[in-house]
């Protein structure tokens, strides 16, 4: 029997999929040493290995005529429960880096009687295990989610103040409740009077409301930033967007109207992830393929976080729409002196665009960190919010602790306390296998 009562041994690999120096199978559950030492060539040195031990061996198939038939040279490194990740029995085999050999590896552990693991399975143990709180759980899936340094930080940031949020709510409930269940025992009539009843349980509600307000006020985009380039055909979108990229992406030509599709391509500007999307030069045009590029391109500028209208010499200080800034291009040219003005061509400016966009985005960098909720988060909160709309101070006594302490249960089940194992999916099934 497991510590967790889990009955399965799970077994996933732990590292991507691709090219690489070294793999990690991950095997963990109450049969990991007696299913791997069905597989290696040394199974005593399994036996008797000492919890955070690692040795040297063979991996064999099961099926092998004889020693020589074997997957490959692999260190394993036992941890024995409860001190392991997971907190049950758990080993890990490093292979050399081929997905095949890692796959006829967790062929091999599922042949000898163990099971794939499923998504964020080995840290829904381990959350089980007492070994990681709800936070943490969520916070690997976060790291592993985030694709620049600046959503990460945003993202955990934004991890942290929905549970400081949450467990201050939890915490007022939980207060109330005490009082409550005070006045029923020791009160001295039977109505409830505890001051500003009301107004503390209006307060808690107004804070999870707020919550899911801007949870559903977030960005669409959430984990980068788009910057747009607009303007007339020919100024010479393509050159910059091309220039920041440090690659020919976009078609550049001097026929105006080049650029048909819009065309998109992720930098990284100082730790932030940054969509630039290249538009299609805006001109009245009779034909239908290019006006609809032009649309599409348009909406996409729209929707971005920042607009740049670029200009050429024959087009200097346009009129701008609000919110859009003025990029002036070829500035070889004409020598144009502006707050932002480049060359795509020979480069000059470049540098400051960088630094200029890389302001903009630290600016708008809190906008990583805005709370975000799941669809199960969200449900379970609105369902807190009505209870607590009921609830007053007129109520029966005793039906008024019931549905504080039914409010209470179910914000516990979001802070990770008496949870439902349906109730974890939400976090657990967005991770990668092998976590
Ligand atoms: N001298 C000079 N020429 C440039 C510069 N940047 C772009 N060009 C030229 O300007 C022409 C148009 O450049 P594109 O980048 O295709 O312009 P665009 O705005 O994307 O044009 P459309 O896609 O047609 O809307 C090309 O011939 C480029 O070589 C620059 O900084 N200096
Ligand atoms: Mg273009």
């Amino acid at each position: 029997m497991s510590l967790s009562g889990f009955h399965d041994t799970i077994v996933a690999p732990s590292t991507a999929e691709g090219r690489a120096a070294l793999a990690i199978v991950r095997i963990s559950g109450w049969g990991a040493v007696q299913i791997v030492s069905k597989v290696v060539s040394e199974p005593e040195g399994l036996w008797v290995a000492r919890s955070g031990s690692s040795f040297y061996t063979r991996i064999h198939p099961p099926s092998a005529a004889g020693p020589g038939e074997f997957i490959d040279d692999v260190v394993i490194h036992v941890f024995r429960a409860p001190r392991s990740y997971t907190g049950e029995d758990l080993i890990e085999i490093t292979s050399h880096g081929s997905p095949v050999i890692a796959r006829q590896i967790l062929g091999a552990l599922v042949a000898c009687g163990a099971r794939q693991a499923e998504p964020g399975e080995f840290s829904r143990r381990a959350f089980f295990n007492g070994k990681i709180a709800i936070e943490d759980a969520e916070l690997i899936s976060i790291k592993a989610d985030a694709h620049s340094e600046a959503e990460l930080r945003g993202a955990e940031l934004a991890m942290r103040e929905k549970y400081h949020r949450l467990k201050k709510a939890y915490d007022a409930l939980i207060a109330l409740i005490a009082r409550v269940d005070a006045e029923i025992d020791f009160g001295e009539s039977d109505d409830i009077e505890i001051e500003d009843f009301d107004e503390r349980v209006h307060e808690a509600t107004q804070s999870l409301e707020a919550l899911m307000r801007e949870s559903t006020n977030r960005r669409l985009n959430t984990g980068f930033f788009s910057v747009a380039f607009t303007g007339p055909p020919n100024v010479g979108k393509s050159s910059v967007f091309n220039a920041l990229l440090n690659f020919e992406r976009s078609i550049v030509s001097e026929v105006p109207g080049t650029t048909r599709d819009y065309v998109e391509a992720f930098i990284e500007v100082e730790g932030f992830r940054v969509k630039l999307i290249d538009t299609a030069g805006i001109r009245e045009t009779g034909e239908s393929i290019e006006a609809r590029g032009i649309t599409l391109g348009a909406n996409a500028a729209t929707r971005a976080d920042i607009s740049l209208r670029v200009t050429d010499p024959t087009d200097r200080a346009p009129r701008t729409q609000s919110g859009n800034v003025l990029l002036h291009n070829k500035k070889d040219l004409d020598g144009w002196q502006d707050a932002l003005s480049v060359s795509a061509r020979t480069g000059e400016g470049m540098p400051d665009l960088h630094a200029w966009l890389a302001r903009e985005l630290q600016k708008k960098s809190p906008e990583l960190s805005q709370i975000r909720l799941s669809e199960t988060e969200m449900t379970r909160l609105e369902h807190v919010r009505s209870r607590l709309e009921e609830v007053n101070a007129g109520m029966e006594p005793a039906l008024l602790a019931e549905d504080l302490r039914n409010a209470a249960s179910e914000l516990a089940m979001l802070l990770g306390e008496n949870i439902s194992a349906n109730s974890l999916d939400y976090i657990f099934s967005k991770m990668c296998i092998g976590k």
